[in-house]
Parts: structure tokens; C-alpha cells; sequence
């Protein structure tokens, strides 16, 4: 279960709780929990086969099998019964071997539907017990994600329930559209802490999102521990950074490793951003020598894009910036590494591409793929960079000759998919200006139709970028991600043909009590029965 845990929130769950410690108290009628189908998930599912007669029931004698010599299989096994038990109440002992006749949820590497590659699985519910098959451990976590959402939404509760946990029979054949299926943080704005990001690691890994991009760096704050230049955090990240001066800090390299871990451990990679040759302030405030004149400019808090440039000319500045890629990319096991690019408004179009046809190469020097924003395609003449789209219009001519080159993209239309957009007018937090963006919005649009001539082959998936300058907290992250980051995972997982608003709306709202539960201080959009 999640953090947060308030004196006030333990006082309310102890509350709850007390008419299951105190029998001679009256219980108060569990209000009835709907009974779940098997296509009630988000994302939703490739192929589902109900079998209303096979429904198989958790209880107090179920145990969970995984693939005999599989550690990633028993560690997810673990993982489900980590998930599973608060609310039963049940022990869930995770065995390698079958205990006939015990009913079971067994977790099985191999023997699958050639469809489900790797990161499907085959999902299968009888009165015996639920077998989830895959080919990887991805696909078997992903496995039990969804059997997390066929239960009652009470299985997020922290104590005992009285709910029957029933889970709806028949089987499943699920995989995902895409291969990136990402989401984005902002740190340089204002900081997140370890506990905020992992917080948010765990709600993503509930909706199949299989990348979390950092950005690391930016005007107003420098967040990631380089040794060679270690100013850029005590300084650059330090006391006063961040919009209005209220978000410091920064990742050492241990905490980063601790986020990349615990994400891998939820089958999430992290792709870290050092964003150049623009929003460079905070890095050339703390250094002199990487500005061309030799000045160190002011820090800055405020929320103005495009007016920073790392010195073209000058081999101090690709010293500098082989240092910070060498340094991330030892730290980083995932295959990308972000070398940002966006809006160098105070980079001619030629330094640009001089720089960048200088940092592209050192990024697969040190073993990594590069990816950028969509601006990276004016220089890039390579085939093997990623090229993340961010614009809010349908045409983008250097995006469609890069892909002509091989060049994958990453859908993130800001209009879409930009979570730090405000849903309505009346938003307390965000920006609004690529518009403003109700879940409807998030969800009406599809991936391979979005931008004229980038067509499904070329895309590598989509991602939910969420940018802090109006964000300082967990809650501010939840309530502009939930239930909008969800409607991306379920475009970057679906098939088009399940793309359906009236479902769509309908499957969020049955989330509510879930988040509920969770403590997500999710926005109640007026367009989704909540439930
Ligand atoms: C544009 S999107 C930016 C960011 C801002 C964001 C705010 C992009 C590649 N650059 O610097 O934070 O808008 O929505």
C-alpha cells in the first residue's frame, strides 16, 4: 500500500476499521460492490472471452504458484500478494511448487498464445484458480494488473474487508499497440522528491506505463548529482531554485538509482533529460565558463522559455556536456538517454545544428540512444534517434523526413497529452497555453492519425509529459495526471478498434473508489460517471 498515511487519515482508517475489532458493534452495511466483467480495466484488454459460470473466488486457502526457478516470477508473485492481502485479510503463501488441490493463482513463464509477444499475457479465470501466462516478467506484471482491477475496488483498501473476492471467469489475450508507453516529470521547476516520484512510479505501473522520462534540468533547476561539476546541484539545485524560488533540490546518484530501481522493479525504465543547447540557466548561473562571455547570468524563477544558449563555439561546453552524459549514462541501465533540444530560441538554426551533430554521436558513445524533442529532427541525420512530438498542429515536414530516415517518434501533442494543461478554465493548477484539456480531449485523438505522414510504423508509442511550474506536490502530480494519464495509457496500449468514449468514461468512473482507497487526489471531471 501507498505512503501517506496522516494521523488524521490513520485516525479514519482506524475508525473503519473498529467494527471488525469490536464484533458487539454493529456493522454498518457494506454498500455493494458492482460486480466486475472481464473487460472493466483500463487500459482495455486486446481480447476478452467472458465465462460467466467460471468465476473463481479468493479465500482464505489460496495460494500463488510462480514458474519453478524463477526469481522474476516469485518477486512478482511476492508483488501480488503484497497487493492482495491487506484487504483479504488472507495469507497468499507464494510457492514455486503446486499444492494440489489447493485453489491457486499460478504465475507462469512460457506456454503462451503466439500473440502476446513481449510484454502480452494470456489471463485465464476457472473456478480451480487464475493462470496468468506470459513470455517476460513485464508481460506477467502486466498480468497482474489487471487481475488487481477485476477485483473488487475494496482490494485497495489498507485493513480487512467483508467483501467476496470474486474474480469474473473466462480468459484474456492482451498486448500492447505499442512498444512506449511513457509519462514525464519535471523536476527543474519544482523539485520531486524520491518519495513523490516513486509514489507516482506505482500509480503508472497500474495502467501498463512502461517508461517514466525525467526531465532533469532546466532554466530554473539542475536536479541530477554530477560529479565532475558538482555546483550544478549544490548551487544550480540549491536553496532558491526552482519557479518563484520554492522548489530545490536535487537526485544524488544514489537516489536516482533508488527511482531507476524501483521503477525496474515495476517494469518501468527510466529515461533521465539533460535539456540543451536551451534551458540551460541553471547550469550556466552556477559555471561563468559555459557562457561565451565568461558572465554568469542571474538564476532564474520565473517561467519564460528560450532566452538560455550553452556556448557553440567553445570546447569547454561539449567537455562539459561528455561529462554529464558519460556520468548519467553509467547510471542509467534503460537504452535512452533525452538530450531535450526544445526551444533553443537563442541558438541560431546553424549552432544547433552544429551542436547537435556533435551530442547526438556522444550519447551512442556511451552506449545509449539518443531522444530529443521533436526540434532534434533540423539536425539529425541519423536513423537512430527518437523524436519525441510535442506540437499542436497536424503537420510537422522535418518530423515526416526524419522518420523517411528511420528516425521513431514519440507522440506527445501538447493539445492531447500535455498534463500540465489546464482541464477547464477554473483549474487551479496548470498553464493553459496549448489549450485547455478535458479528459475527453486526452482521450479523442488517435496516435496514427495525429500528424499527416507519421503513420502507425513509425511510431514508437506515446507519452503524458506533466510540467511542474505550477506544481509543487504530490497531490498538485495526481490531480493534473488522474484520470487524464490514464486515457493516454489506454491509447498507447489499446487497439484502435476498443477505442470507445462511452466505455472509456464509463471504466474511469469505476476507478474512483480505487484512487479512493489510494489516496489520488484525482480531478472529478463532470464527464465521468464516478462511481
Ligand atoms: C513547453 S514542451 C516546454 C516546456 C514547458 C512547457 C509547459 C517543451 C518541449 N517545452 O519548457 O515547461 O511548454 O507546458
Amino acid at each position: 500500500m501507498r505512503r501517506r498515511h496522516t494521523p488524521t487519515r490513520l485516525l479514519a482508517i482506524a475508525a473503519l476499521a473498529l467494527p471488525l475489532i469490536l464484533p458487539a458493534t454493529p456493522a454498518p452495511a457494506a454498500p455493494p460492490t458492482p460486480a466486475r466483467h472481464l473487460s472493466d480495466v483500463i487500459p482495455a484488454p486486446a481480447h476478452t472471452h467472458p465465462d460467466a459460470h467460471n468465476a473463481f473466488r479468493i479465500t482464505p486457502l489460496t495460494v500463488i504458484r510462480t514458474t519453478p526457478g524463477s526469481t522474476a516470477a516469485r518477486r512478482i508473485g511476492h508483488q501480488l500478494a503484497t497487493t492482495l492481502r491487506p484487504a483479504t485479510g488472507h495469507p497468499l503463501p507464494v510457492l514455486p511448487v503446486r499444492s494440489t488441490p489447493l485453489p491457486e493463482i499460478a504465475l507462469l513463464l512460457g506456454g503462451t498464445d503466439n500473440r502476446i509477444g513481449q510484454e502480452g499475457y494470456q489471463l485465464d479465470v476457472t473456478r480451480r484458480g487464475v493462470t496468468i501466462r506470459a513470455n517476460t516478467p513485464a508481460g506477467l506484471f502486466a498480468g497482474t494488473q489487471t487481475l488487481r482491477q477485476l477485483l473488487p475496488a475494496d482490494i485497495e483498501a489498507p485493513t480487512p474487508q467483508r467483501t467476496t473476492w470474486t474474480i469474473p471467469g473466462g480468459r484474456i489475450i492482451d498486448y500492447p499497440r505499442f512498444a512506449y508507453r511513457g509519462a514525464m516529470l519535471d523536476l527543474a521547476r519544482h523539485f520531486h522528491t524520491v518519495d513523490e516520484i516513486t509514489a507516482y512510479v506505482d500509480l503508472l505501473s497500474q495502467y501498463k506505463i512502461n517508461y517514466l522520462h525525467l526531465h532533469l534540468t532546466d532554466d530554473q533547476g539542475w536536479r541530477i548529482q554530477i560529479d565532475s561539476w558538482p555546483r550544478l546541484t549544490t548551487v544550480g539545485g540549491g536553496p532558491g531554485t526552482g519557479v518563484d524560488g520554492v522548489g530545490p533540490g536535487y537526485l544524488t546518484k544514489a537516489d536516482y538509482q533508488a527511482v531507476v530501481a524501483h521503477a525496474a522493479a515495476r517494469h518501468i525504465t527510466i529515461i533521465p533529460e539533460i535539456d540543451m543547447p536551451g534551458h540551460t540557466n541553471a547550469a550556466q548561473s552556477t559555471y561563468p565558463e559555459l557562457n561565451c562571455d565568461g558572465v554568469a547570468p542571474p538564476p532564474r524563477t520565473d517561467i519564460a522559455v528560450g532566452y538560455s544558449s550553452l556556448c557553440i563555439n567553445d570546447e569547454l561546453t561539449y567537455r562539459f556536456v561528455e561529462d554529464v552524459i558519460r556520468e548519467l549514462a553509467a547510471i542509467t541501465p534503460g537504452p535512452f538517454l533525452h538530450i531535450g533540444g526544445d526551444e533553443a530560441h537563442a541558438t541560431t538554426d546553424e549552432d544547433y545544428r552544429t551542436f547537435m551533430n556533435r551530442v547526438l554521436p556522444l550519447v551512442a558513445k556511451y552506449g545509449k540512444r539518443a531522444s530529443g524533442w521533436n526540434e532534434i529532427t533540423q539536425a539529425d541525420t541519423s536513423t537512430d534517434h527518437v523524436a519525441q512530438f510535442w506540437g499542436t498542429g497536424t503537420t510537422n515536414a522535418s518530423l515526416v523526413a526524419a522518420t523517411a530516415r528511420g528516425t521513431k517518434v514519440i507522440m506527445s501533442p501538447a493539445n492531447k497529452a500535455y498534463l500540465d494543461m489546464k482541464y477547464n478554465a477554473n483549474t487551479h493548477l496548470g498553464l493553459r497555453w496549448a489549450g485547455l484539456i478535458e479528459v475527453s480531449d486526452a482521450y479523442g485523438w488517435d496516435p496514427a492519425t495525429r500528424v499527416t505522414g507519421i503513420g502507425e510504423d513509425a511510431i514508437l508509442g506515446v507519452e503524458a509529459p506533466l510540467w511542474s511550474e505550477t506544481l509543487r506536490t504530490l497531490d498538485d502530480i495526481e490531480y493534473m495526471a488522474f484520470p487524464r494519464l490514464p486515457a493516454i495509457a489506454e491509447l498507447g496500449w489499446s487497439p484502435p478498434a476498443s477505442h470507445d468514449w462511452e466505455s472509456f468514461r464509463t471504466r474511469l468512473g469505476e476507478q474512483a473508489p480505487r484512487w479512493r482507497l489510494q489516496q489520488v487526489n484525482f480531478y472529478p471531471s463532470p464527464q465521468v460517471p464516478w462511481l
